[in-house]
């Protein structure tokens, strides 16, 4: 069996989704996203110009060895462009696969685990009473887990996850398309001072069942971390996200030898390599890496089976910009995973999105339930992406009250 051709699409509603289509010399096709946001044609560069024509003429069953040819081969390793482009083609060989046995890929990997897998919706709100809206909106559609996101009082613009406009608390996705990047005021004190008497607000109103996670952006230094994980402890999260800019990883003994609140980082991390020390020291307990720019599904499940070794749980990014494919192939590993914790979830649901990459993949009641299709589940509509073009745009840039540049 031979790969004969491969394909890149760059585009999709509100989205740049970068979509790899691998055809074989059977018939069978493959689809991996090598999304990576406000960065996406660089991935479709590297694989158009130097991956794709090393593919041609490859088993497409060897999905181990071709992982190991690209990232060996490489010379230079690892980072997000890279990884998203391998990330890519090793779906796509593991969609050929699971589709050649005839069985959702799940079964690959070793069966169910379980039957629905946990999710968490984004919540967000300028101001609390909006945030308080939109929990309530997503526990109407059976969500039990939410990520809380607020809008805090006299800061100059929005904070990271919280939508500019009042009354805005359904499904936010931030847009990002700008010819040059937005900037954002971000001032440490006012929300260290803020945010815990939301998260206070919030358990007397929904109470404690609620599972509550919070994203700190990577916006703390780690002393600040340490002292706003010790006061939020109370409020019982599921997880505090990104406390501090996880370059500096030891930076975390520090917050845990303060406070017991969960913690969940590595949704920019792209190998193993920076999870490692985090899992074994137990300075994490979720792991957020995705399938995208982490290498795909054989480098995550090495990292899921690390951190499984050391109680370490797993909690996929799954932001707006990963693709319905990225989202399955998180979805199969979801259903197996013996240390699964929690899958972020926004992307599926718009009738644009569904119509590009139609599944049968559903969500009831804030779970995630996995079809039964051959493969990832998910194809791919050439025709419906034939509407949608590049449209560049940035993260935006924040900076302290006085200019300094800080942490997105
Ligand atoms: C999350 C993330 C995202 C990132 C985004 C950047 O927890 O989902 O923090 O919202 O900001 O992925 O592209
Ligand atoms: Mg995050």
């Amino acid at each position: 069996m031979k790969i004969t051709s491969a394909k890149v699409f760059v585009g999709g509603p509100k989205k740049n989704y970068v979509t790899l289509k691998i055809m074989t010399d059977e018939g069978v096709y493959g689809l991996g996203d090598a999304t990576l946001n406000c960065r996406e044609t660089l991935p479709a560069h590297y694989l158009q110009e130097y991956l794709i024509p090393c593919l041609i003429g490859k088993d497409p069953r060897n999905s181990e060895d071709i992982w190991q040819y690209f990232y060996r081969g490489a010379y230079f390793r690892r980072g997000p462009i890279a990884m998203a482009a391998f990330g890519a083609i090793d779906m796509a060989l593991w969609d050929i696969k699971a589709k050649l046995a005839g069985m959702p890929l799940y079964q690959l990997f070793g069966g169910k685990s379980r039957e629905g897998a946990l999710l968490y919706a984004h919540a967000t709100g300028k101001d609390i009473a909006d945030l308080e809206d939109s929990i309530a909106f997503y526990l109407d559609q059976g969500y039990k887990a939410v990520r809380v996101q607020c809008g805090i009082p006299d800061m100059p613009t929005s904070s990271y996850g919280v939508s500019e406009t009042k009354g805005d608390v359904k499904n936010y996705i931030t847009n990002f398309v700008t010819n040059v990047p937005a900037e954002e005021i971000w001032d440490t004190e006012k929300y260290m001072r803020y945010m815990p008497k939301a998260l206070d607000r919030l358990r007397d109103k929904f109470g404690f069942d609620l599972k509550i996670l919070h994203d700190v952006h990577h916006r703390l230094l780690p002393r600040e971390a340490a002292e706003f994980a010790k006061e939020v402890e109370q409020y019982k999260l599921f997880w505090l996200e990104d406390p501090t800019p996880a370059e500096d990883q030891d930076a975390l003994k520090f917050l845990r030898q303060h406070s017991t609140v969960p913690v969940a980082i590595g949704e920019v991390f792209n190998s193993i390599y920076d999870c490692n020390h985090l899992i074994q020291q137990n300075l994490i307990d979720f792991i957020r890496v995705c399938c995208t720019y982490a290498g795909g599904i054989t480098h995550v499940k090495r990292i899921v089976d690390l951190a499984g070794l050391h109680n370490v749980r797993t909690g996929f990014h799954g932001a707006p910009s990963h693709s319905p494919l990225c989202m399955a192939a998180q979805a199969h590993l979801n259903a197996w995973a013996p240390n699964f914790g929690i899958q972020e979830y926004l992307v599926l649901g718009t009738p644009e999105c569904d119509a590009l990459f139609p599944s049968n993949h559903t969500v009831k009641d804030g779970m995630f339930f996995v079809s039964d299709e051959p493969g990832l589940g998910v194809d791919f509509d050439e025709k419906e992406a034939a509407r949608y073009e590049f449209q560049r745009g940035y993260h935006p840039v924040t900076r302290l009250q006085d200019g300094t540049v800080w942490n997105y």
